[in-house]
C-alpha cells in the first residue's frame, strides 16, 4: 500500500450510502457462485472493473444477478456480514447501510425474515467486537408503486420500534427513470410522521426536476447523489436554495455516477460545486461491489481531483458525524473517537 493509500485507509470514515447487494465483494460473490453453480453466472456479471463503464439502466440489471444470487436467509446473514467486516476493515467507524426487503417464493423467504436477518448480521457483527457502529435504512424500491412502498413503511415502523435503534430510516432508490415521486408521497409522508429518518434518491438523473421539487418539500433528512440539482446541470437555483435553506447533507459517490456514467469524469462531479458552496456534503460508495471501490478510494479520490489536503479531508470526514441518522449520543461518541485518533492519522 502507497503512503497515500494508508493514509484514506487509516482515516476514521463515516459511510451513510451503501446498498448491501451492491456491496458485496468479489470474495463473497465467489462463495455464493459455489453455493449456485446451476446459475451459471460469471464474475464478470456482478461488476464494473476499473476502466469500465455501463449506462445506469445496465447497472440496474448487475442488481438483478446480484439478487439471483443472494435469495435465502442464509446468504443474507453471509453477505451483510461480510460486508460490515470489508467497510470495519478499510476504516469505516460509523456504517449505515441500505437494503431493499425482498421476497422469494421459491426459498420462502418474506420480507419479514429479510429484514430480521440484516439485523441479526449487524448484531453478530457487535459480538465480535469490530470498531464499527452500523445501523439500517430500510429502502423502497420506486419501481414497486404506491402500495409496496407503504407496507415498506410499515414494516420499518414495526422495526424501527423493536430493534432496539438499529433501524433508524428509509430510504428512496431504484430506477429513477421508473415510476414517479409523488405516488410514493404518502409513504414517506407517513415515515416521516412516525419518526424514520429519511434518504431519497433525488435527480440522480435530469429531467426529475418536477418530482425533485415536490419531494424536498417533506422535507428529507439527505439527499443521495442530487447529481442534477444545481443550474449547472440544468438544475434551477430554487432547488439549490430549498437544500441550502433547509440544510440538507448530500451523500456523493464518485466512481458510481462516473462509471453509471451520470457524471462525464471525476473532475466534472457535482462534489466541488456543493463543496465550493461550504454545503454539508459526505462521501459515500453506493456500491462498493459492483463498482469495485472502497471509502478509503473515494477519499483519496476527491483529495487529489480537487487538490485537497489530508487535513481538508479530515475536516469532511469528521463533519460526515453531523449527519448521521442514530442519536446526538452516538454522534458524541463519534467525536471522541475522532479526537482520540487525531494524534495517529494526521
Ligand atoms: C438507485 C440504486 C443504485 O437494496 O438489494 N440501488 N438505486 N441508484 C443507484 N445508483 C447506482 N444503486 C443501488 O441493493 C441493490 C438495490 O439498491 C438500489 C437498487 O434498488 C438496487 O436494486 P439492495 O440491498
Amino acid at each position: 500500500m502507497d503512503n497515500q493509500a494508508e493514509f484514506y485507509q487509516k482515516l476514521p470514515k463515516v459511510e451513510l450510502h451503501a446498498h448491501l447487494n451492491g456491496s458485496v465483494s468479489s470474495e463473497t460473490i465467489q462463495k455464493l457462485l459455489s453455493r449456485k453453480p446451476h446459475l451459471n453466472i460469471k464474475h464478470s456479471m456482478t461488476a464494473i472493473g476499473k476502466g469500465q463503464r455501463r449506462t445506469l439502466d445496465e447497472c440496474f440489471e448487475v442488481f438483478k444477478v446480484i439478487h439471483k444470487l443472494v435469495d435465502t436467509e442464509e446468504d443474507i446473514l453471509m453477505v451483510a456480514t461480510d460486508v460490515i467486516r470489508e467497510f470495519a476493515a478499510d476504516g469505516v467507524k460509523y456504517l449505515e447501510l441500505r437494503s431493499t426487503p425482498r421476497e422469494e417464493k421459491e426459498t420462502r423467504l418474506t420480507k419479514a425474515n429479510y429484514v430480521e436477518t440484516v439485523i441479526k448480521a449487524i448484531q453478530q457483527c457487535k459480538e465480535e467486537d469490530l470498531d464499527i457502529d452500523v445501523r439500517f435504512l430500510i429502502a423502497i424500491d420506486r419501481r414497486n408503486g404506491t402500495d409496496v412502498a407503504m407496507e415498506t413503511v410499515k414494516l420499518a415502523e414495526q422495526y424501527m420500534l423493536s430493534s432496539e435503534g438499529l433501524v433508524v430510516g428509509l430510504d428512496l432508490s431504484g430506477d429513477p427513470t421508473v415510476g414517479h415521486g409523488k405516488d410514493l408521497l404518502p409513504a414517506l409522508q407517513r415515515a416521516k410522521n412516525c419518526g424514520l429518518k429519511l434518504s431519497l434518491h433525488l435527480s440522480e438523473v435530469p429531467s426529475q426536476l418536477e418530482e425533485t421539487d415536490l419531494l424536498l418539500h417533506l422535507p428529507p433528512d439527505r439527499i443521495g447523489h442530487g447529481t442534477f440539482l444545481h443550474p449547472e446541470v440544468g438544475g434551477s437555483q430554487s432547488l439549490v436554495d430549498k437544500v441550502v435553506k433547509n440544510n440538507i447533507p448530500l451523500e456523493l459517490c464518485l466512481t458510481s455516477n462516473v462509471k453509471g456514467q451520470t457524471v462525464a469524469s471525476y473532475a466534472d462531479h457535482h462534489f466541488k460545486y456543493w463543496y465550493q458552496l461550504g454545503h454539508p456534503t459526505v462521501i459515500c460508495t453506493d456500491d462498493k461491489g459492483v463498482f469495485c471501490t472502497d471509502l478509503s478510494h473515494e477519499y483519496q479520490v476527491a483529495a487529489s481531483t480537487f487538490g485537497l489536503s489530508h487535513e481538508d479531508m479530515w475536516r469532511i470526514s469528521n463533519q460526515a458525524i453531523d449527519c448521521i441518522f442514530a442519536t446526538e449520543a452516538v454522534k458524541q461518541q463519534l467525536k471522541q473517537k475522532w479526537n482520540d485518533l487525531h494524534p495517529q492519522v494526521l
